[in-house]
């Protein structure tokens, strides 16, 4: 009886480290604040590089939903993913007087629209990724009154 009580202090334990890793990492980026301690080194896999506008554009995912896998109380309604692009002008400067919104089609044409908040040298937000198939990402950027866009394919397998 003591030992299934330690295992199940133990697995509390863990889950609620876990948990707080995940909230240290996820959560500043809300409001913006103190999102720059927590992933400066660009968390996630790099999924795209590309150049538009002069802009280059510098794409970032996080699986979020891959880090709270084995977790049973996962919230159901959680965004499974977290992406932040970063963006640099053309004489190579982070840019962090951008508007940024990410519109997203699902493989079934399903949109979701968010806009991205400012985080360290980047621009993030949560979205869902739930289901596998090919997503059409549209990134539209606004900056000193012009507004340009990056759109692409991104499988999920
Ligand atoms: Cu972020």
């Amino acid at each position: 009886m003591k030992r299934v009580v330690l295992i199940i202090t133990t697995c509390i334990f863990s889950f609620i480290l876990n948990l707080s890793s995940i909230s240290a990492m996820e959560m500043p980026g809300h409001d913006g604040k103190g999102h720059s301690m927590d992933h400066p080194t660009r968390m996630g896999e790099n999924i795209r590089e590309k150049t538009v506008n002069g802009h280059m554009l510098a794409y970032h995912l996080i699986d979020m939903a891959a880090k709270m896998e084995g977790m049973t109380s996962m919230p159901p309604m959680m965004a499974t993913h977290h992406m932040m692009v970063y963006i640099m002008t053309p004489d190579g400067k982070m840019v962090k007087d951008a508007k940024t919104g990410f519109v997203i089609e699902d493989p079934d044409k399903k949109k979701q629209q968010v806009m991205a908040m400012g985080m360290g040298d980047g621009y993030g937000s949560d979205i869902t990724l739930k289901k596998k198939g090919t997503y059409k990402i549209a990134v539209k950027i606004v900056r000193e009154g012009k507004s340009f866009m990056d759109v692409f394919a991104y499988e999920v397998k």
